[in-house]
């Protein structure tokens, strides 16, 4: 690894809803993710965060820190350093941008597994898709989504395909 390049990814969670970006270009192309970027000269990772949020989805938010991953990617020179942020409340208007289409997904079916609740037969919202996500997202996302402080690292091949990886719940008092 020649460099290590600080990013952010924050995520907005709000009444069983996580919202996810549906990324219209470059990096991770096609795959619905937070939102998020590289940290600037000159800001800290909150203040990028809260940056890329609003430059990608047009709000705001006062984003908690929820995790830390470290990627390297065989081709890539550089490894990637992610500080993961979330908040449960937002202001502004949510809106497409260049960068991102954002859309709302349930996160109950995805935490229970299965659909316990009879009453509800299909919700307003799809579930997570992650099969569209990265492969790394499946091992921390639920984390993040119960408030639990996670840790993780994944190396993925010049395929995309991730071939190493560990992830672990951080023990907080
Ligand atoms: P520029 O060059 O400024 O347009 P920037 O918007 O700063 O780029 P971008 O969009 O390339 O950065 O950031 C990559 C985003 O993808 C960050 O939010 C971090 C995230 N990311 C990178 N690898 C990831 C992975 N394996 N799993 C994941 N998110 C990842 O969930
Ligand atoms: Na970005
Ligand atoms: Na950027």
């Amino acid at each position: 690894i020649e460099q290590v390049k600080l990013y952010t990814n924050a995520f907005i969670l709000q009444d069983n809803k996580i919202l996810l970006g549906y990324k219209k270009r470059g990096f991770g192309k096609d795959l619905y993710n937070g939102f998020g970027g590289k940290v600037d000269p000159g800001e800290t990772s909150v203040e990028a965060a809260v940056r890329e949020l609003q430059e990608e989805a047009g709000i705001t938010a006062p984003l908690r820190h929820s995790g830390v991953l470290f990627f390297t990617v065989s081709d890539v020179a550089h490894a990637f350093y992610i500080d993961v942020y979330y908040a449960n409340e937002y202001s502004g208007t949510i809106e497409e941008t260049e960068e991102m289409r954002p859309q709302w997904f349930s996160v109950e079916q995805n935490a229970t597994g299965t659909q316990h609740n009879s009453n509800k037969t299909d919700s307003e919202f799809a579930p997570i898709p992650y099969e569209q996500m990265w492969a790394d997202d499946p091992f921390w996302l639920p984390l993040l989504i119960q408030g639990r402080p996670f840790i993780g690292r994944a190396d993925f091949g010049a395929d995309g395909r991730m071939q190493k990886w560990w992830f672990a719940e951080i023990p907080v008092s």
